[in-house]
């Protein structure tokens, strides 16, 4: 039997299943009975769900497999132009509702699960959130795939399946403690291993040259350390389509090889226990959101997933056109997330130089015209560099490879800037100092063809400011892509009242074409309407304080407003300013200044790096000053504070349909886009925001009287901070003088004396970053005017409909038709 004819036979079989009587509809419920008595082996439903949720998203996993294969058998039929979308981090949350939603068959599954006499929330429960990333940026990939899929696009998304992913938080006494995320325990039906695919990484070794017959120079990297690489698909439904495209997440194993002498001399478990080292390159997630850490092993998982992906595409190249590569970049497309895959640029060089042997300039021709950067944060904390020791040790033929690529570029600065050598010292790949180390994100920019930004300011900013020089040698290379997030999971998904809602206005088609949102622009003075939009928030508020009440055990009114703060703790996002605001708040109570105050419910959630000092103290502050609150009588129905602990996809999932205020108050030029803000939007909540990342473009979309605007814009920020002082801003300020003197009598902190000083500290330094003081008036004063305007429930609520209306454009599926457009070129399935 020769290749074609076992091809064929699949062929024959896929059509023969393809055009079998539909398995979906009629076969759903006895799939899922089969499923939990035979492959799971139970006849109890038992407490936890678990084992029908299990069924249910294998009988599901059935009918994505046979669409995923018909996907495949489309691209393989003729030659497509593809994209591989390369993440350390891809935050999936759960899988079930979404592919439920996706594939329409959320209705037949609730009917199969009626036998059994549940619903079909209470088996989503028992789903684990993939936490396989840490906010904005692994939750973009998410949303980006699903976009993909649903507009139809050829696009492989590329990851790391960690063993634990984002670490459980729980809060003991206030403070964080870290818990690992042992998700894959109960198993993880959505996924399918390709062991016979595995491919193989090198690490350490040396270069060694030799020549070829013909006198050829060659390089060979030799003796390493190798370790596999294992496939495990994730398929990724498009929103009812049919196509069903495939996440790729690498898991690493040791190959069986054992080191022979140790074998000889008895060391038979010694060299069985080295597995271990193989195995640990995929064991966890690195949780730190903006900052980099230098580890070593971070380093590794960075080559595993850019040498696996990069392999896995070229082996499939050659298995169907042979090692010719000359049409190779008409084909594919390499889109980076962030530079934490950069090192493809160099791996690339690497496989069709050494094993493909190419020359130079073929390969840098390849490599130069399929690879794309994205960057996700000017915070110099946040850019990648690499000490020279390091990759010359665990990645030696790279560092050759990337010293190559450095001297022709530089040679090209020389060109452009004659005789200017500082020049070449600024734009070297390789940064000079005691210790040389590699600029990840300049390798990225020169090895691509396209760099952008997440949102318009922000692509400016890098033109302007970081990558200046990069942009006057090549301004063609630079471009925005503002964020945007799927409105399948960020709307009809998470708030099906609303989404009934509008569905019975505008008709159903909006899920998949988002820009339609805006018709509900028309429907925002209508009074029947407004008041159906009030009912379904209430709702949405009465579930979310119930998730509050069990998890914190705080009681939200839902007669209150609703102000939300969730994201990543970190001290350009400003937490502390609104804890501030919040205490602004309870010292009015005290002084009985209630006359024009309007209730409140603040809501905050985020994890800290668990490396990060301030981060962690003000989570701590957030909890004592939510615990003096709470507990205060006085408070009783004006003000309530809660931290909700483990802030994850699946509780934003409750969180953004229930908010009616949406904190967005980073210090002006430091977050890229937030993608957060997106969310909130859409599910009417109205932001109070800096002109900061996509917070612009929000306010534009939506018009400024719609949206609370406060604080220092980006462009006066470094002149600000040139004769900054808060200690004069806060005597000034009564609200602000009498909130810090509240913080500093340690009213907050009784019985641990100093808890705070770093916190006020921080907030009365000249050198503060992030301006806390300098915008609080404006801060509050915003506050104020958002305050009064939810008294007026007309013009709240005209509001709330115009944010969901104004929308549009920050759905992901936008997002992604400007990639695929601008940058990557793909025709839709
Ligand atoms: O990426 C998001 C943006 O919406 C946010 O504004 C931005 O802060 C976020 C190192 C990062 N930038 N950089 C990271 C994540 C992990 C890591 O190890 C940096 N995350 C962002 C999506 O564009």
């Amino acid at each position: 039997t020769t290749d074609e004819t076992i091809e064929a036979g699949a062929v024959c079989i896929v059509k023969h299943w393809l055009d079998a009587p539909k398995i979906d509809e009629n076969t759903l419920a006895d799939d899922l009975t089969r499923h939990f008595y035979y492959t799971l082996g139970r006849d109890k439903v038992g407490e936890s769900h678990l084992y029908l949720y299990n069924a249910l998203a294998l009988t599901i996993r059935d009918r994505l497999v046979a669409r995923c294969r018909a996907t495949r058998q489309h691209l393989h039929k003729q030659k497509t132009r593809q994209a591989a979308y390369l993440s350390l981090e891809f935050l999936m949350g759960r899988a079930l509702g979404n592919a439920l939603l996706n594939l329409d068959m959320t209705d037949s599954s609730r009917a199969a699960l009626s036998e059994y006499c549940t619903s079909l929330e209470r088996v989503a429960e028992a789903e684990h959130d993939a936490g396989l990333g840490n906010g904005g940026l692994g939750r973009l990939a998410a949303c980006f795939l699903d976009s993909c899929a649903s507009l139809g696009l050829p696009v492989m998304g590329y990851g790391i399946r960690y063993e634990y992913g984002m670490f459980n938080q729980s809060i003991d006494n206030g403070h964080q403690i870290e818990q690992p995320d042992n998700w894959l325990r109960e198993g993880h039906p959505w996924e399918l291993s390709a062991p016979e695919q595995a491919v193989r990484i090198k690490f350490f070794g040396h270069v060694e040259i030799y020549k070829d017959k013909n006198g050829r120079e060659h390089r060979a990297w030799v003796g390493t350390q190798d370790v596999l690489a294992v496939p495990y698909d994730v398929p990724v439904p498009g929103y009812r389509n049919e196509v069903v495209n495939t996440l790729r997440l690498w898991k690493s194993e040791a190959t069986d090889e054992f080191d022979l002498s140790e074998f000889n001399a008895g060391s038979y478990s010694e060299a069985v226990a080295r597995k271990n080292l193989a195995e640990q390159i995929t064991m966890v997630l690195y949780p730190n959101d903006a900052s980099e850490n230098g580890k070593e092993l971070r380093l590794r998982q960075q080559y595993f997933l850019s040498s696996a992906s990069l392999q896995d595409i070229l082996r499939t190249w050659v298995s169907r056109y042979g090692e010719d590569f000359s049409d190779f970049a008409q084909y594919h497309v390499f889109q980076l997330n962030d530079t934490h895959p950069s090192i493809a640029v160099a791996e690339l060089m690497r496989l069709l130089l050494d094993e493909y042997e190419l020359d130079w300039d073929a390969a840098w021709q390849i490599t130069s015209t399929t690879m794309a950067y994205t960057n996700h944060t000017l915070l110099p904390e946040a850019l990648e560099r690499w000490s020279v020791p390091l990759f010359a040790k665990l990645l030696p033929r790279l560092l050759e490879i990337i010293y190559e690529i450095n001297a022709r570029f530089l040679a090209e600065v020389a060109l452009h800037w004659p005789g200017d050598h500082d020049k070449q010292r600024q734009l070297s790949i390789i940064e000079e100092g005691p210790v040389q180390h590699v600029r990840m994100a300049y390798l990225a920019i020169v090895g691509s063809f396209s760099v952008n930004g997440v949102a318009a300011l922000h692509t400016e900013l890098l033109k302007q400011g970081l990558f200046n020089d990069f942009y006057q040698l090549w301004p063609q290379k630079f471009n925005n892509k503002t964020n945007g997030v799927t409105p399948r999971r960020w709307l009809a998904h998470c708030n099906p009242g609303l989404s009934q809602l509008i569905g019975s206005k505008i008709g159903a088609n909006w899920v998949a074409d988002f820009s339609q949102i805006s018709k509900l622009r028309d429907l925002a003075g209508d009074k029947a309407f407004q008041q159906q939009w009030r009912e379904v928030k209430q709702a949405n508020k009465q579930r979310l304080a119930a998730f509050v009440k069990a998890r914190t055990g705080v009681e939200f009114d839902v007669g209150m407003l609703f102000d939300v703060q969730v994201k990543r703790i970190h001290e350009y996002k400003r937490q502390l300013l609104n804890v501030l605001h919040v205490i602004h708040l309870y010292d009015r109570i005290v002084r009985g200044d209630v006359e024009q105050f309007v209730p409140r419910c603040v809501l905050f959630g985020g994890k800290a790096a668990p490396g990060y000092y301030m981060a962690k103290k003000i989570i701590k502050l957030i909890n004592n000053v939510a615990d003096v609150i709470n507990k205060d009588p006085r408070c009783e129905q004006l003000l309530k504070v809660a931290f909700v602990p483990n802030y994850n996809v699946s509780a934003m999932e409750v969180i953004c349909p229930a908010t009616d205020l949406s904190e967005q108050i980073s210090t002006a030029g430091k977050e890229a886009s937030g993608t957060g803000n997106m969310k909130f939007m859409m599910n009417g909540a109205i932001t109070i925001g800096t002109l900061d990342g996509a917070n612009i473009e929000i306010r534009d979309a939506v018009g400024a009287e719609n949206f609370f605007l406060f604080g220092a814009k980006a462009e006066q920020v470094e002149e600000i901070k040139r004769h900054y002082n808060p200690s004069q801003l806060i005597a000034a300020d009564e609200d602000l003088a009498r909130v810090m003197a509240l913080l500093e009598c340690g009213h907050f902190n009784l019985f641990e004396p100093h808890l705070f000083d770093d916190i006020i500290a921080a907030i009365r330094s000249p050198n503060d970053p992030w301006l806390v003081a300098y915008d609080f008036p404006s801060y509050v004063q915003q506050q104020q005017h958002a305050a009064l305007l939810y008294h007026d429930q007309d013009a709240w609520t005209r509001m709330s409909i115009l944010n969901t209306a104004a929308s549009g454009i920050f759905s992901s599926d936008r997002t992604i038709q400007q990639y695929s457009d601008e940058i990557w070129r793909l025709t839709p399935m």
